[in-house]
């Protein structure tokens, strides 16, 4: 079985390494001539746990070959980027480059996979891009079981940045084909190595179940951000309180944080705000509260630095979440950048999983990266803002006499744990 991963973004170069790893002929394609002899050379662009291990062996053994040209194969699977274009609509434009690009290799039999997170009706979109591109081929239309040589269905990705390979494995799917049919041609790839349930439905209804698995995630998240803000004005500390809330038997609050960064969570709800502007409020004002939240830490940290004199502002973890090294989004950047557009106050970032200062500082004289050490001796304010777990082995007692702001939780729980276990009513 012959497989062309269109992407080798986040979400391909993983999927092409594995399905490479377990047998198929796998082709990668990909528009960046730099990524491309990258992957060729075996080296991945980005780092993701175990990701390298697996490319190497896919390269080396011949079963994945990168190439900025797509060719024939059984299944096309397309894992290229959907941006929130200027804040304003959803960007398909390189979904609809991918669908240009591999018209001219389809063939009878061939399945076309959509894995990027999409609007509602984009599957039906590329359906009917790829038929005008293709018209000697018999394609299916929603919902109709007539007879199609091409198979177009939708899977969504759902795997998590530092745990990808894992979840590709483990996770249950979700495939929304334009036919049944399409769906079960979809699913012959997928059971071949996804360990979890795969479940079956329409394209409509997939596109619209990985929105709102990101958009649940979202209001849940400014939910736990929300609970910040007022505990902050209300003097009490959210990590007990969440931490307590969530020993009721139906709570699960999240935690709060920085906000949210990455290039999923903060971008899809938008499509489904963008679909129905009127409806979807609570939807976009978590969006709202969650994009605040960056924006509330800079201020905090702009009274605090009030009482010195060029203060020092070290900044523990700079990246979009804990324990992993994308810079992608990220709120904790924001902050930094925000606090040097600000002026008078020196910056020093301490964060184990960015190796150089970012290209966006460069030339800039009032941002170093430094270690923890060098972080905590020299700062006037300590801002944790992301919690690596690098960072729990701190010697928190060691920051008492600095002023700290902690979007993280590591203060408040050193060991991850508030609160001791209660021993029950005393006799
Ligand atoms: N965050 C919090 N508090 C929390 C959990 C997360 O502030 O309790 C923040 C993180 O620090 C980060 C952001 O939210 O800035 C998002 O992090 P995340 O770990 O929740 O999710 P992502 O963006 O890395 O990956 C998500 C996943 N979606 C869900 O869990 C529903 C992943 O499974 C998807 O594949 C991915 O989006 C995607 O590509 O859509």
């Amino acid at each position: 079985t012959k497989v062309c991963v269109v992407g080798l973004g986040y979400i391909g170069l993983p999927t092409a390494a594995m399905m490479a790893s377990r047998g198929f002929e796998v082709i990668g394609y990909d528009v960046n001539e730099t990524a491309v002899s990258s992957i060729n050379a075996g080296k991945a662009h980005f780092h993701e746990p175990d990701l390298q291990m697996l490319l190497s062996a896919a390269i080396n053994t011949g079963r994945l070959k990168a190439q900025t040209q797509p060719e024939e194969a059984d299944y096309f699977i397309i894992a290229v980027p959907t941006p929130f274009k200027d804040g304003k609509k959803p960007d398909m434009s390189h979904v609809e480059s991918a669908c240009d690009a591999i018209a001219p290799f389809l063939q009878a039999g061939s399945t076309v996979i959509l894995e990027s997170t999409s609007p509602v009706g984009s599957t039906e979109m590329i359906t009917s891009r790829l038929s005008a591109a293709r018209p000697d081929l018999a394609w299916p239309q929603y919902k109709d079981p007539g007879d199609a040589q091409i198979a177009v269905a939708h899977c969504p990705e759902r795997i998590l940045p530092g745990n990808m390979l894992r979840e590709l494995v483990a996770n249950d799917r979700i495939i929304g084909g334009m036919t049944d049919t399409c769906s079960r041609r979809a699913q012959s790839l997928y059971e071949t190595f996804v360990t979890g349930q795969i479940y079956i439905t329409d394209c409509r209804t997939a596109e619209f179940v990985k929105l709102i698995e990101n958009a649940s995630r979202d209001v849940n998240i400014a939910f736990a951000n929300e609970l910040s803000v007022i505990c902050d004005r209300i003097g009490v500390d959210v990590w007990q309180a969440v931490e307590l809330a969530n020993k009721h038997p139906r709570v699960s609050i999240l935690q709060p944080g920085t906000g949210v960064g990455g290039h999923c969570i903060a971008v899809d709800p938008w499509f489904i705000v963008d679909s129905a502007p009127e409806e979807a409020r609570l939807i976009r004002t978590a969006r709202e509260v969650n994009d605040r939240k960056p924006e509330y830490i800079f201020h905090r940290i702009l009274d605090l630095a009030d009482r010195f004199k060029n203060p020092v502002i070290s900044c523990f973890g700079i990246t979009y979440k804990a324990d992993v090294g994308d810079l992608r989004e990220s709120p904790a950047l924001k902050i930094v950048t925000k606090l040097l557009q600000h002026g008078g106050m020196r910056v020093l970032i301490c964060d184990p999983l960015v190796k150089s200062l970012p290209a966006l500082f460069s030339g800039c004289p009032d941002v170093d990266l430094v270690d923890a050490d060098a972080a905590r001796r020299e700062a006037d304010i300590v801002a944790l803002l992301v919690g690596h777990k690098q960072f729990k082995r701190l010697e928190f007692n060691r920051f008492l006499h600095k002023v700290v702001i902690d979007a993280t939780g590591l203060m408040s729980r050193p060991n991850g744990f508030a609160t001791e276990g209660h021993v029950g009513p005393r006799a």
